[in-house]
């Protein structure tokens, strides 16, 4: 019955990411494109490849009231660097992204995935609009692909995306990536519908990671629903730390079978686009910006923090640590300067408005008690910077202070290691054992930042270590970001994704 045939796109390769490769603004009506305020240096990768002419399509949400009833589904990305890449709209109203990415994935999964099960918020008529616009997604996914073709599904937001998927085109690759932590079956099982989700992303070839911990909290999680064969269980890669930190592990699975389908697992933390770095920081503009910053740091150690607000990052920890050093350490007032750079979160996201009260009144307190004429001991700023000039920031602090209470990865700590490596410096990361990077950054001075002693011992180290220890540890970390950059990141995981849809075909085949 050839109408009832799914329609056939075009298109190799699928990204499937909740937002276009550009940011999209109308300008008298008629959209304009810019380029993205917070690069986070996946898109660029993503893009990448797509340079060579392949036929691709970015499937991304639209908001159609936005577009004033002129929504086209597709236009092409850029004519000139990616000639057949397609980013493909799926039309939402403001209401289902508020609700489905701005609300519900941020009050429900986001808590839970980063371990504060307690604090998600399960409602039943929200899961039913994320199962609609996931379907959405997976429809507009399923109408861009060739016979064959790789789809590639970005993160927890796009969890039911899968298996609408391989419903209505069991001939795709899928392959899915997740950028947060995950979290062991005692924490996830709170979900009320963990079983649809499981089935949905078993629904893959190929699930991602970026830390060993990660790969194998998913499968527990999985054993603890249905029964599930391990077919393959390696030892971790040796660039992951094992026994080192909170989230290190010495091996993992890589193949599960289950209901007769087989998926293949990995762990692949994301890079860098060392290449970028490396070009901000040879300008001319960005040398001067550093000298600038130095120069208004009057002598003064800078210790550096940067992150979304957001409680997972425990800046409040922070400050409180920072309070007590302040507190112990009557010889250094006036000796350095802790300046915290806080993206706010958009301002549908309720649940963020009591955290900026009380980190505003924390550092409000303790620059009420330690400032001096000439000195502030915290500046805080609320806002998110250009990131040429966030670069300039991790070029003049001496101390970068990473705290977050449970993280997926945290590119931060690699950015810093990257241009304090770029420009020999004598920078000391400070990073807490809950980041996925604290399994793969081996040099970093790891914290606990639920231990508030731990979290002033450490700061106190890194504030006291010796400039040979710093650059040797420097070059240690320098070394593993300079290597797994975000280009080998993407090709790595789409040879990943090649190999096990290789094994399905073989074992079809038996
Ligand atoms: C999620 C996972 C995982 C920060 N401030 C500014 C700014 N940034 C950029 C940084 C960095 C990015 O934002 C933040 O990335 P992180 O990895 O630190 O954290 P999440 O936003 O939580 O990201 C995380 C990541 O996905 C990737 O898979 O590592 O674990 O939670 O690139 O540079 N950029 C600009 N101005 C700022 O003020 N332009």
């Amino acid at each position: 019955e050839p109408e009832r045939a799914p329609r056939r796109g075009r298109a190799d390769l699928v990204m499937v990411y909740h937002r276009l490769p550009y940011e999209e603004v109308l300008v008298d009506g008629k959209p304009q494109r810019r380029r993205p305020t917070s690069p986070n240096g996946i898109i660029p990768t993503l893009l990448s490849f797509f340079g060579d002419g392949r036929e691709g399509s970015w499937v991304a949400w639209s908001v159609h009231e936005a577009r004033q009833g002129k929504f086209e589904p597709h236009t092409t990305v850029d004519p000139d660097r990616y000639p057949n890449l397609l980013a493909a709209r799926v039309p939402l109203s403001k209401t289902e992204v508020d609700i489905f990415y701005k609300r519900f994935s941020k009050e429900a999964f986001w808590p839970m995935l980063h371990t504060f099960w307690e604090r998600a918020r399960f409602r039943e008529e929200d899961w039913k609009v994320f199962l609609a616009v996931n379907r959405k997604f997976a429809e507009a996914a399923a109408a861009e692909a060739a016979e064959g073709a790789t789809v590639w599904i970005h993160d927890y937001n796009l969890w039911m995306v899968p298996a609408a998927l391989r419903e209505l085109r069991p001939d795709l690759r899928i392959a899915f990536f997740h950028h947060t932590y995950f979290p062991s079956a005692d924490v996830f099982n709170v979900v009320p519908w963990r079983r649809e989700i499981l089935g949905s992303l078993l629904a893959c070839d190929y699930i991602g990671f970026h830390i060993p911990r990660q790969v194998e909290n998913f499968v527990d999680v999985v054993r603890g629903a249905m029964p599930v064969e391990v077919m393959e269980k390696v030892a971790c890669a040796p660039r992951f730390l094992t026994y080192g930190c909170a989230v290190g592990l010495d091996s993992m699975s890589t193949c599960i079978e289950t209901g007769g389908r087989r998926v293949h697992l990995g762990a692949h933390p994301v890079g860098l686009d060392v290449g970028r770095i490396r070009g901000l920081l040879a300008d001319e503009r960005g040398r001067e910006r550093i000298e600038a910053l130095k120069a208004g740091l009057g002598g003064r150690q800078l210790v550096l923090s940067v992150e979304r607000l957001d409680y997972t990052k425990g800046i409040l920890e922070k400050l409180q640590a920072f309070e007590r050093l302040l507190e112990e350490s009557p010889e250094l007032h006036d000796r350095l300067t802790l300046i915290t750079i806080c993206v706010p979160a958009a301002r549908e996201m309720t649940v963020y408005r009591q955290l900026q009260t009380q980190i505003e009144q924390a550092v409000g307190r303790i620059n009420g008690r330690f400032s001096r004429v000439g000195w502030t001991p915290v500046q805080f700023f609320f806002r998110p910077v250009p990131f040429e000039e966030l670069v300039a920031y991790y070029a003049a602090a001496d101390v970068m202070w990473i705290t977050p209470l449970r993280d997926g990865l945290n590119l931060v700590a690699k950015e810093y290691a990257a241009v304090q490596g770029i420009t020999r410096g004598y920078g000391r990361l400070v990073l807490s054992e809950f980041a996925g990077a604290a399994a793969e950054l081996k040099g970093a001075l790891l914290t606990n930042p639920h231990d508030p002693a731990d979290l002033l011992a450490v700061i106190r180290r890194a504030i006291d270590l010796p400039r040979s220890e710093a650059r040797a540890r420097l070059r240690q970390m320098f070394e593993i970001v300079r290597h797994h950059d975000v280009q080998r990141w993407g090709r790595e995981f789409l040879e990943a994704v090649d190999a096990a849809a290789g094994d399905a075909q073989r074992k079809a085949s038996t």
